[in-house]
C-alpha cells in the first residue's frame, strides 16, 4: 500500500459500501496519485472505486477544479441517460464524502477525491491498432459534442493558460535564464530546437484573436490512457481525466492525441531513432474524430489539424524539457533525466511533423472526402 498511511482515515471519509478488502496504487498520469479501492458486500459482490491524491501543486485552485469536474460529470450523465446509455460506464460520477462533500482534505492538507470505478474497461498506453485510436478518437470527437452546450462561462481555468503555447514559450525561456537546476548548459541543443520555433507558437492564439478560430469546451488532456475501452467491443466509451476540462480549442485536443498516440515510440523512449510519426495512425484519428466531431468543426479548425498536431508536440517538448531545467518540480519522474528523454522524443517529432506536414494535410482532406465534409 504504497504512500497511503492514512488509509483508515481514508476509509472513514467517503461513502464506500461494503467491508473494504485492499488498495493498488495505479501508475498512469504524471501529476496525480490514483488507487483502486475494492470493498467486498455480505453477498460477496465486489465494489471497487477509484481514489485520487489531486497534486495541489499543480492544481492550485483544487476547489474550483472540483466544482467544473462536478458540473461537467452531472451534465455528461444527464446527456448519457437522454440517450439511453449507461450512466455507470459511460462517464464518471464522483463518490461524496460522508458529510457530502466532493473531496477531502485530510489531516495533513492533502486533497483526495474518489470516482466510481468502470467495470469491463481497460485503458490503453500505446496505440496497438490504428481501430483502437480510430476508436479512441471517436470517443475523444463524441465528448466534445457532448459538451458544445455546456456553459462555458461557469468554467474555473484550473490551469491559467494551460495550452496557450505563447506563454509556454514565456515559461520556457524565464526557465532557461534562471536556470535553477544549474543543467541549462548540458542541453544547449535542444534549448536552440524551442527558440528557433518561436514563430509557431502564436499561429492558433492569432487565429483565435482574429475571431478565426472559437472557443469551445474542451477535455486539455487527451492522451490515448484517458480514454476507457470496453473489453468485449473495444468501442472508447468513457473519456476520464477532467481535471484540465476548460474553456479552448479543439485542436488543443485533437494535436495532444496525435502527439501521444500517433508517435511510433513511447513518450518517454531512450532511442530517438524509432520516434516518428505514423501516417497510418495519423489518418485512422483523424478519420474517428472528423467522424464524430466533424460537422460541428468550422474549416479553420479542420485546416489546422496537421499544424494542432506539431504544436502541442513543441508545447509538451518545451514543458518537459522547463521543468527539467527547473529541477523537475511538475511532472513525476522515474529517473534524474526523465524529463529530458522525454522532451527528446517531443522534439524528433516535431522534426519528423515537419517533414511529413503535406502528407498529413493530405490524409485530413482524404478524410473529408471519405465522409463528404465539405466545408
Ligand atoms: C500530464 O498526468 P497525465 O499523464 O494525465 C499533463 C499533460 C501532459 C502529459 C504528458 C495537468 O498528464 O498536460 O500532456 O502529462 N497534465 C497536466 O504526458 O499537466
Ligand atoms: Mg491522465
Amino acid at each position: 500500500m504504497e504512500n497511503l498511511s492514512n488509509i483508515k482515515e481514508l476509509l472513514g471519509a467517503f461513502k464506500f459500501s461494503g467491508e473494504f478488502e485492499k488498495s493498488t496504487q495505479l501508475h498512469d498520469g504524471h501529476i496525480n496519485n490514483t488507487y483502486k479501492f475494492d470493498f467486498r458486500e455480505s453477498d460477496g459482490m465486489l465494489n471497487r472505486y477509484l481514489v485520487q491524491e489531486v497534486n495541489t501543486y499543480v492544481f492550485k485552485d483544487y476547489d474550483g477544479l472540483m466544482k467544473n469536474v462536478m458540473g461537467v460529470t452531472e451534465f455528461m450523465q444527464k446527456k448519457v441517460a437522454e440517450n439511453g446509455g449507461d450512466t455507470k460506464r459511460e462517464c464518471l460520477t464522483v463518490i461524496p464524502t460522508t458529510d457530502g462533500k466532493p473531496y477531502y482534505l485530510d489531516s495533513e492538507g492533502r486533497c483526495w477525491r474518489c470516482y466510481n470505478f468502470i467495470y469491463d474497461t481497460h485503458s490503453c498506453q500505446a496505440v496497438d491498432c490504428a481501430k483502437t485510436f480510430y476508436n479512441a478518437a471517436r470517443a475523444f470527437g463524441k465528448f466534445q459534442n457532448m459538451l458544445a452546450d455546456y456553459p462555458i462561462d461557469s468554467l474555473s481555468e484550473t490551469i491559467p493558460n494551460f495550452h496557450n503555447t505563447v506563454s509556454r514559450f514565456a515559461d520556457f525561456k524565464k526557465a532557461v535564464a534562471d536556470d535553477l537546476s544549474g543543467r541549462a548548459n548540458q542541453v544547449k541543443e535542444e534549448i536552440d530546437f524551442v527558440l528557433a520555433r518561436e514563430k509557431d507558437c502564436s499561429v492558433l492564439l492569432d487565429l483565435v484573436a482574429e475571431g478565426k478560430l472559437p472557443l469551445r469546451v474542451t477535455h486539455n488532456d487527451t492522451k490515448l490512457n484517458n480514454v476507457m475501452f470496453d473489453n468485449e467491443t473495444n468501442e472508447g466509451i468513457c473519456v476520464v481525466d477532467l481535471d484540465t476540462v476548460m474553456p479552448g480549442l479543439s485542436l488543443y485536443d485533437f494535436g495532444d492525441s496525435i502527439r501521444f498516440g500517433a508517435n511510433t515510440a513511447a513518450e518517454d523512449e531512450k532511442d530517438v531513432s524509432k520516434v516518428s510519426l505514423s501516417l497510418e495512425y495519423f489518418k485512422a484519428y483523424a478519420l474517428g474524430y472528423l467522424s464524430t466531431a466533424g460537422e460541428s468543426l468550422t474549416a479553420e479548425e479542420i485546416n489546422q489539424l496537421a499544424f494542432s498536431s506539431k504544436l502541442m508536440t513543441l508545447e509538451c517538448g518545451m514543458r518537459f524539457l522547463g521543468d527539467f531545467i527547473n529541477g523537475d518540480v511538475y511532472f513525476k519522474t522515474e529517473y534524474p533525466e526523465h524529463n529530458l528523454v522525454r522532451s527528446r522524443t517531443q522534439f524528433a517529432l516535431v522534426a519528423d511533423m515537419e517533414k511529413k506536414m503535406a502528407q498529413m494535410q493530405e490524409a485530413v482532406a482524404d478524410c473529408c472526402r471519405e465522409l463528404g465534409i465539405e466545408k
